[in-house]
């Protein structure tokens, strides 16, 4: 956020506001406490040494086992320093852990606690995946050989084909305290994807440096942001006639790059240890796919993701500004008089007495009137979430009544990081002023912030957790507060968006045509507004210095100033702006430091709120939405995507980010909808609603003093907005058993057109359109004044067929062909793969009263006049259900039957199964349910357009999926 302020504010959109000027607010905290000095990255300096120069290593007591092997490898010349020191001897290890899955680890050989120069990632922070204890080398479906000469170099490749996979042939690896550097060949124009998160193309090229370093940033473009997943996925076409797909995933947390170039990956870390596992994305059959590839990554490496409530997925309201609580209850009427279904309804900071964490402002929010509102959600089945930052405000000692509890609880418990030089708490800035953070290394950390929560919780009854600024953020460069907590609480060291010349005029591309009249009036305010602040200097302008390469020194390490510098997106590049610096050490035995656990705060403090909620909620699945995240983190939460813009490009690249978290083990993934900075208009804020309602988290949220962007403020988006829902809400049941299939099984929610036609290599870069499931293509209008959108139909030729949502008319297309369609702004076009089943509900106002409408079958037939699918029903909520159900239903040979496997009862009746692609009239139909002959006579049916409708069905059976059904037609 400070940087998205920094950037619009070099970048002169923000403006005086020349009608009404206010009082400036000046800040208190002077802004050069953030100016750290400005360095060079390491892959933009030419002066910069090549690590390649260094001698490598080599191998020697090598010690076979039966699932591979261990050897020492001990540097194989002089020490080389090139952005560290080396360490000279490692040990290796080479674990063929599952038939699909080999591990190749190399870490210092000499580790103590006492001497833990080199940090390696303890297994109670990060799980790292382990051997099935039966796996040889014979049974792998990978291979790996290597060579001492003219050093230490692997490779792996595929055990039956001989594809190789991964090859450090031709480099050498480079293992020093602050670097570590491992090269793969890679074939021509290779195709990889995630190395989330990143806001980038979905494929993400051969001309790429993806960087990781935890940022407090709007979303940069092809920059680190605020999430670490090192994994990534390639996929080859033509590979011996099939498609073929790998993924490689490289356990470490520290600031690292990856530089994806011609025929090559090179892989750098800045600390830690190699800790690779090659994933072949081989399936039973031996055949390999992309989303087999990632299913290895989630069950084999990270975990499954959490299981979400149910009514999670419904559509939720929340924006930064609004300031009071009778603003939220205009909102919540706006929604109800407009007809559109709202969930939840959240808060941002505003919530918060003087920007702190458990509060709520007495005057604006107060706990009385909070606990009315809440409870008039609850009576309607909604819900509500408030946001918590993860600084902590640190109390001025000079001023008794700036008394602050959870402060005080938790430094009585000692549980905040801690300063390198003092031994006191490392003491920062944000919001609320000068602040600390909790220690996620102590367990107290954790007993302190759940009986926060829960306390909270007793004043502010909220139903989950939206976790900001975990990255963590500071809005000062080090330890700035040191010395100067009497001067709390200080006011953050930038503009806020209202104070005065501070009127953002920014709009969507295309505004000036879809708004001309506005357009032109924004256009001269802005320029009048940019010209007074060009006269004028709002902030005293930050010095800024330059400061050299660092050269290693023996037994030193540079933790500020890494002598290798990744290319940080924040200003100047250093580790030191906007979070918390990398020298701040940790409570731990061995006194970890902040460059060690930078990357790991988000994934901690989601883990802590989790388990914190458990005590709030006990046996609920917790709800937490989190900004930063690791690869791991889908376990216990989900993400928004952050702080995009209110432009069409923004929009856009919201459907890769949301491909690579579906990628990463993190499904329950949304963006802003409509846009955080900035200001939408209708043309972008009806297109998005359309679009997100297609995301599993589905969420309008706005940066503060912009204009207002609820669904209900323009007539179009309104009826975008209801529309969409109408189909969210009856595919409500869909998407619920797809997230039950990644929690079991690793499948994926949201899919590329790539990874479910894989055979289809025009398919390899697109993300204009995407599959939600295996059944439901979405093709989302991305640019503005649109009245139609092209978009594929994969498969067509090849054995699918497509259905239209809302007229179930087969799709006309030749193969590969870019169809155009009509899009006009109401409507999103959404189309059905023939061969699915879908489970339909009539969509209501909220989700628990659509869990109670009729279901309905929605049968689609592919080529050969077939169809299949499922359906997982349970509570909704608990972590362990008392009782479950997943109903598999197949159509065949002109026959539906189904088969129940649990006990768990819903309602809802089953009224209806309409069948489309039909093309000939039955004479009759026949029907059971649960073993026992229907009257046909109670049944309704229709024959139209090759869509056969029969209704009726709950004369048979009060509640849907009692008993099995089967259906025949008769010719
Ligand atoms: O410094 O809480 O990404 O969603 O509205 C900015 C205010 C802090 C950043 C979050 C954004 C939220 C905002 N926050």
């Amino acid at each position: 956020m400070l940087n998205f302020l920094a950037t619009v504010l070099l970048s002169g959109a923000w403006a005086v506001n020349a009608q009404t000027p206010t009082e400036r607010v000046i800040p208190t905290l002077a802004p050069q406490v953030n100016a750290a000095p400005s360095l060079t990255p390491t892959i933009h300096d030419p002066t910069a040494p090549n690590a390649q120069r260094c001698p490598g290593y080599k191998a020697s007591g090598i010690h076979y086992k039966a699932n591979g092997f261990t050897a020492d490898l001990n540097i194989a010349g002089a020490n080389c320093q090139a952005f560290g020191n080396d360490i000279a001897n490692l040990r290796l290890l080479v674990e063929y852990q599952t038939q699909d899955r080999l591990n190749v680890k190399i870490w210092p050989k000499y580790l103590s606690l006492a001497n833990s120069t080199q940090y390696v990632l303890p297994t109670e922070i990060v799980p790292a995946p382990v051997a099935d204890g039966k796996t040889t080398n014979h049974t792998s479906d990978l291979k790996l050989e290597w060579t001492n000469e003219p050093s230490f170099q692997f490779r792996v490749s595929r055990s039956k084909t001989g594809e190789e996979l991964f090859s450090t042939y031709g480099s050498v690896i480079v293992f020093e305290d602050q670097f570590l550097e491992l090269t793969t060949s890679m074939v021509k124009d290779y195709n990889v994807y995630g190395l989330a998160e990143n806001i980038r193309d979905f494929r993400l090229g051969n001309n790429h440096t993806q960087t990781f370093y935890a940022v407090d940033a709007g979303n940069t473009v092809d920059g680190n942001v605020y999430g670490t997943f090192p994994f990534y996925q390639e996929t080859r076409y033509n590979v011996d006639g099939k498609t073929q797909a790998h993924g490689v995933y490289a356990r470490n947390a520290h600031g690292q790059e990856w530089l994806l170039r011609d025929r090559k990956i090179i892989y750098r870390t800045i600390g830690g240890s190699l800790d690779f596992y090659f994933l072949s994305g081989q399936d039973k059959t031996g055949q390999s796919s992309a989303l087999e590839t990632i299913r290895q990554f989630q069950v084999g490496c990270v975990g499954t993701p959490a299981m979400q409530m149910f009514w999670t997925f419904g559509f939720h309201q929340t924006r930064w500004g609004y300031q009071n609580i009778s603003v939220m209850r205009d909102v919540l009427k706006g929604y109800k008089d407009a007809n559109i279904p709202l969930e939840a309804i959240w808060n941002d900071i505003d919530i918060y007495d003087l920007y702190r964490d458990f509060t709520s402002d007495d005057n604006t929010f107060p706990a009385s009137g909070m606990k009315r509102l809440i409870s008039d959600l609850h009576a309607n089945d909604q819900y509500y979430v408030p946001i918590v930052d993860s600084n902590i405000y640190v109390p001025n000692p000079n001023n008794a009544s700036d008394a602050y509890a959870p402060f005080s609880r938790g430094a009585e418990l000692g549980t905040f990081i801690r300063d390198a030089n003092t031994g006191n708490f490392y003491y920062g800035n944000n919001w609320p002023g000068f602040s600390v953070w909790p220690d996620w290394l102590l367990p107290s950390s954790q007993t302190w912030w759940t009986s926060e929560l829960v306390s909270w919780w007793h004043s502010i009854p909220f139903d989950g957790i939206w976790i900001d600024l975990s990255e963590a953020a500071s809005f000062c460069a080090g330890n700035c507060g040191n010395g100067r907590l009497t001067e709390n609480p200080v006011h953050p060291p930038f503009l806020l968006p209202n104070d005065e010349f501070q009127t953002d005029y920014r709009y969507p591309e295309g505004f000036n045509i879809s708004n001309a009249t506005e357009a032109a009036s924004v256009s001269a305010a802005s320029a009048s507004q940019a010209s007074i602040l060009s006269t004028r200097t709002l902030l005293p302008v930050p010095t800024t210095t330059t400061r050299g390469r660092t050269i290693p020194t023996p037994g030193v390490r540079d933790l500020s100033f890494p002598p290798y510098v990744i290319n940080h997106v924040q200003n100047g590049h250093s580790l030191l702006r906007s979070a918390i610096a990398p020298n701040a050490t940790h409570g731990d035995a061995s006194k970890t430091t902040e460059y060690e656990m930078h990357n790991l705060f988000g994934l901690q403090i989601s883990n802590a709120t989790y388990h914190a909620l458990l005590s709030v909620f006990p046996g609920k699945r917790p709800f937490t939405v989190g900004r930063s995240t690791f690869a791991g983190s889908g376990k216990t939460t989900s993400h928004w995507g952050g702080d995009n813009t209110s432009t069409f490009g923004s929009m856009f690249l919201s459907i890769s980010q949301a491909l690579t978290f579906m990628m990463s083990g993190v499904p329950m993934f949304g963006a802003d909808t409509c846009g955080f900075a900035g200001n939408t208009d209708f043309d972008l804020c009806s297109r998005w609603q359309s679009l997100s309602a297609f995301f599993p988290f589905y969420r309008n949220h706005n940066v503060k003093a912009t204009i207002s962007q609820e669904a209900y403020r323009w007539s179009s988006v309104a009826e975008a907005t209801r529309r969409a829902i109408k189909v969210r809400y009856s595919l409500l049941n869909y998407m619920y058993t797809l997230f039950y299939y990644a929690h079991t099984k690793g499948d994926t929610v949201m899919r590329a057109l790539a990874w479910e036609f894989p055979q289809d290599a025009s398919l390899r870069g697109t993300y204009t359109q995407f599959l939600l499931g295996p059944s439901i293509l979405v093709t989302p209008v991305l640019v503005p004044n649109a009245n139609t959108v092209k978009g594929v139909f994969p498969g067509i030729g090849q054995g699918t067929r497509w259905y239209d949502w809302y007229t179930l008319r087969e799709v006309q297309a030749k193969p590969q062909e870019n169809v155009t369609m009509p899009a006009p702004l109401e409507h999103i076009n959404v189309h059905v793969r023939g061969g699915s089943i879908l489970p339909l509900q009539a969509p209501q106002m909220t989700t628990t009263a659509t869990r109670k409408s009729p279901f309905s079958l929605l049968i689609s037939l592919d080529d050969c006049d077939e169809a299949s699918g499922s359906l997982y029903l349970d509570d909704g909520e608990s972590l362990v259900p008392a009782a479950t159900k997943l109903v598999k239903f197949k159509f065949s040979k002109n026959r539906l039957t189904s088969h129940i496997n649990g006990t768990y009862a819903t309602s809802a009746p089953l009224k209806q199964i309409t069948i489309a692609g039909i093309k000939n009239r039955p004479r009759g139909i026949r029907l059971r349910v649960g073993g026992s002959k229907c009257d046909e006579r109670k049944l309704a049916w229709t024959h139209t357009n090759d869509t056969l409708s029969v209704s009726g069905l709950e004369n048979f059976s009060k509640t849907a999926f009692e008993g099995a059904l089967d259906l025949r037609l008769v010719y």
